[in-house]
């Protein structure tokens, strides 16, 4: 058990304690944050996306710095692509669906340069990856048991996409009884008015999915 440590947060102050806290970084794959990747394929621009690493970075290095388990997803699926519902395989455009090839390897797919973590996020030794088929970190994946082996109760959640996977995992956490922290700066949306909703509905009626704050007022905690 490590001291308490509270933060000013929306919709009020966030208490965790490092021992039992998990830095969660979603997604922050080189195909939803590289120009030629995923992302903007689907007619996105990536510089929106871009804007979440230097945050991310110095967060990331204040968590490793207090000794905070850290859990990196990669949203992605099996080379003979087994693991994606044909749903999923059919959205996006023609020219670009998961498994075709794209200028950075085939999209989505578990190897493909793509598929990886942009080199300033890249885990370190002792960090856990988790890959995942579905937008959420805990469908079909380990994500659930290591928290539990961890004895992590708290979460603070960074990474790609805001609206998408970001609140599909803290919507998933909070139904499972976990108290989750949206770090705001270091998450990203293409869509600027969803970045801004997104973040004020897990806030909103007290909370009802979870906590906001800035890296700032996380990285003054830790220190
Ligand atoms: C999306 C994600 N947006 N990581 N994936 O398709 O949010």
């Amino acid at each position: 058990m490590s001291d308490p440590i509270t933060i000013p947060a929306q919709p009020g102050p966030f208490p965790f304690d490092v021992a039992s806290t998990a830095l969660v970084v979603i997604d922050m794959q080189r195909d939803f944050l590289l120009p030629g990747g995923f992302g903007e394929t689907l007619g996105n621009d990536v510089a929106l996306l871009r804007q979440v690493v230097p945050p991310l970075v110095e967060l990331l290095a204040a968590a490793r710095a207090a000794g905070m388990l850290v859990i990196h997803t990669r949203e992605g699926h099996e080379p003979d692509l087994s693991d994606c519902p044909p749903a999923k395989l059919r959205r996006g455009k023609p020219s670009a669906r998961i498994g075709d090839p794209g200028a950075l390897g085939r999209i989505l797919i578990r190897g493909a340069y793509g598929h990886d973590i942009i080199d300033e996020l890249a885990p370190i030794a002792g960090e856990i990856v988790i890959d995942k088929p579905g937008k959420g970190a805990f469908y079909a994946t380990s994500f659930g048991d290591v928290l539990v082996e961890h004895g992590i109760t708290h979460l603070i959640v960074t990474g790609v996409t805001t609206e998408v996977c970001v609140h599909t995992t803290v919507r998933e956490a909070n139904d499972r009884g976990y108290d989750a922290l949206v770090v705001s700066d270091c998450v990203g949306s293409y869509f600027p008015e969803f970045q801004q909703i997104g973040l004020q509905m897990i806030a909103a009626q007290g909370g009802i999915f979870g906590w906001v704050a800035d890296s700032a007022a996380v990285i003054a905690g830790l220190s």
